[in-house]
């Protein structure tokens, strides 16, 4: 099978990965666990090497030259993520810890001041724990009350009654762009629309949407934006919220702290401009900067190339595993509603023994109920087992993936 499609050279670009390179359990290192965290390139590693070897610095603070030169790098990349999903301005840009702390601050800070008793709270069952949890605190806080748009038998939202649950109560819509556990890209045009002609405010978690796809927060016209960088070659720890201006001028502050502040005095204090209000205590300086490096480096390839080749994997690997004995795999049968992400059951082997075996195989894959309970209680399954793909497998991993399997089959043969 060959390993390029179009001008992607999978191979080459598996070769910057380091991590990929060696052996586990006396094999090649197969790696499919890309939803959950995508591995890193040299260059990311060699930024965060670098930032710590020569520049490492508080920012803001210091009137020397390592902290000039930190802040410098720190507020670049403020500015190259601004680029990178297409936002008007640097201000509007919040270093987060990621996706879960994006969603934290908006639900605490624009949720508390604006949500009270009569209000809506509207969500989707094929939400992250992150996309549902913090809306829950908001709501026992508030009184407000949440709805859910649910799923249909594929896992595709069911907007039949789109109408109805989106009215005037709502306040909010907060759904994801890409479901981590089933894979499915969600009609977001037909979600922003009708919640714009009600006055709601919308947030869409793009955490399983960035790594994979260029984003122009502009053009998907929603209100905030939230995704995490280590899904997307970057480091641990580091995200980024993206809010309208409008709004986040509005919002009190989630946390208090260094930084944060204009003025203080004995009894209150007043807040720093945007981004700075959110950004209470010493930041994930080298996140923010590697960040930055990340997303050149996924540029460099270009987003066109990336989601051809992860198309041209999906449909090898559902054609590959289709073919395997016992498989049932969830999620739209339309690839082209379908990221690179595949949730199966084989035959009637514990999806912990399928990994099991596949980890005795070198290959990583993640099972469990992925933080999405409210998905699995929908399938009528406490778990999955799940295969994720980026940029950097090959048609090589499906084969490996697939004989793993067949492998299963035969240990768990009658
Ligand atoms: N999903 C997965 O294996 P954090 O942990 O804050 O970086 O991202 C949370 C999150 C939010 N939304 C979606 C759609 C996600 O997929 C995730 C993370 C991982 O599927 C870890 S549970």
């Amino acid at each position: 099978m060959l390993e390029n499609s179009g001008l992607f050279d999978s191979k080459a670009i598996k070769a910057q990965f380091p991590t990929l390179s060696q052996v586990v359990s006396g094999k090649p290192l197969v790696y499919l666990d890309n939803a959950a965290t995508s591995q890193k390139p040299l260059c990311v590693i060699e930024a965060l090497e670098n930032y710590y070897r020569n520049n490492n610095s508080n920012v803001h603070r210091g009137m020397h030259e390592l902290s000039r030169r930190a802040t410098e790098a720190y507020e670049s990349a403020r500015n190259r993520m601004a680029l990178f999903i297409g936002a008007e301005s640097s201000e509007e840009i919040i270093w987060t810890r990621g996706t879960t702390e994006g969603i934290n601050l908006v639900a605490n800070s624009w949720g508390t001041q604006n949500l009270s008793a009569n209000d809506e709270i509207l969500l989707t069952t094929m939400e992250h724990h992150s996309n549902i949890v913090p809306w829950q605190l908001l709501a026992e806080r508030t009184g407000a009350t949440i709805r859910y748009i649910e799923m249909d038998a594929e896992g595709h939202l069911d907007l039949t009654n789109l109408e109805e649950l989106c009215g005037k109560r709502t306040k909010i819509v907060a759904c994801t762009q890409v479901s981590n556990s089933l894979g499915t890209i969600n009609p977001l045009e037909k979600i922003i629309s009708r919640a714009r002609s009600v006055g709601a405010l919308v947030l869409i978690d793009g955490a399983q949407a960035v790594p994979h796809q260029a984003i122009n927060v502009k053009s998907l016209d929603c209100d905030f934006y939230v995704f995490s960088g280590h899904k997307m070659c970057g480091p641990t720890g580091i995200g980024v919220l993206w809010g309208r201006k409008e709004h986040l001028e509005s919002m009190p502050p989630y946390q208090g702290g260094g930084e944060m502040i204009k003025l203080v005095q004995r009894n209150r204090s007043t807040w720093a401009d945007l981004p700075h209000k959110f950004e209470a205590g010493t930041p994930n300086i080298a996140g923010a900067i590697v960040l930055a490096r990340a997303a050149d480096f996924l540029e460099e390839i270009g987003f066109d190339a990336v989601k051809e080749h992860e198309r041209n994997l999906l449909a090898y690997a559902l054609e590959q595993l289709g073919a395997v004995e016992g498989i049932k795999i969830f999620g739209p049968s339309d690839q082209t509603f379908r990221s690179s992400v595949i949730s199966f059951h084989l035959g009637d082997i514990h999806p912990l023994d399928v990994s099991t075996i596949l980890d005795a195989e070198g290959i990583a894959i993640r099972v469990g109920h992925h933080c999405a309970q409210l998905v699995m209680q929908h399938l009528g399954v406490t778990v999955t087992a799940r295969a994720s793909f980026y940029l950097y497998n090959t048609y090589g991993d499906v084969d490996r993936l697939v004989s793993g399997l067949h492998s299963a089959n035969n240990v768990f043969a009658p």
